[in-house]
């Protein structure tokens, strides 16, 4: 899965895609590399953004997912939590949410996706963007990630959306502390055994950063170490900014056949 990020103040890639042809010369770019997903998002959820009125980022996203549903042939997810944004964007050619809310965001949310006939992405967060690093604590952080993910599941399904179509993810960095990061990919089976696909997003996230002592823009190396840690402990899907050094780590590592 790509990242296409059309937010002026997103952490990585700050104002560098915003304006339309840009992020469809990136998104084209990433769909030749070997992107089996583009997922388009309007605002930052890096720890401490603001929240982005909504018709600010039916503005930024809209335009983009239209003009790339027309273009590419891979699939276009779109990363919000407001059903209203979800709700035009699949009107205008998407057909996957991401929430990393897991559907708590809006309550509208779930009635769009169960009427879209979509996939969507359930993601684990403690507190919102503006709260979540202030001192996470978990009793035992997969196992609480995996019970939360799994009632999130479960509501999902009570709202109309059927189990065959969410996808989880353990929400790298939201709310974590660098050991819970480093703690999850390890035990990534224990989320992989409740039985919904399972994404993973580490690309150059901060944990990374300080395990490394690497600022932006050299979280490479550790982005693609989080990668085959993730598919060597059976996550379906990566999000990652570097579409090709991705794709090659993995084709690389399914060619080794190590799992
Ligand atoms: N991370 C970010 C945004 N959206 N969605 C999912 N499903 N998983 C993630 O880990 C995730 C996400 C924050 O990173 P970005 O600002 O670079 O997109």
């Amino acid at each position: 899965m790509g990242i296409l990020n059309v937010t002026p103040d997103s952490f990585s890639d700050g104002g560098r895609y915003a304006r339309l042809d840009a992020a469809v010369r990136q998104a084209e770019a990433m769909a030749d590399a070997g992107a089996a997903l583009i997922d388009v998002g309007g605002e930052s959820t890096r720890p401490g953004a603001p929240r982005v009125p909504e018709p600010e980022e039916l503005v930024r996203v809209i335009p983009v997912v239209r003009r790339l549903a027309k273009r590419l042939s891979v699939p276009i997810s779109i990363d919000t939590s407001k059903a209203e944004v979800a709700r035009q964007a699949l009107d205008a050619g998407a057909s996957l949410v991401n929430d990393v809310t897991a559907l708590r965001g809006d309550p509208g949310m779930a009635g769009v996706i169960a009427q879209a006939r979509v996939p969507v992405i359930l993601m684990h967060m403690r507190g919102t963007p503006r709260t979540m690093q202030r001192s996470p604590r978990y009793r035992h952080v997969t196992a609480d990630v995996c019970r939360f993910l799994a009632e999130a599941r479960h509501q999902a399904i009570a709202a109309g959306i059927p189990a065959s179509r969410v996808l989880l993810d353990p929400g790298l960095g939201f709310g974590k502390t660098v050991a819970h990061n480093l703690q999850l990919l390890r035990e990534l089976e224990a989320l992989v055994a409740l039985g919904a696909p399972v994404v993973v997003g580490p690309s150059r996230k901060s944990f990374i950063g300080r395990v490394l002592d690497a600022e932006l823009p050299d979280r490479l190396p550790g982005t693609l170490a989080c990668v085959v840690a993730a598919a060597a402990h059976g996550a379906h899907v990566v999000r990652v900014h570097e579409v090709k050094p991705a794709v090659d780590f993995l084709r690389m590592f399914n060619a080794i056949g190590a799992r």
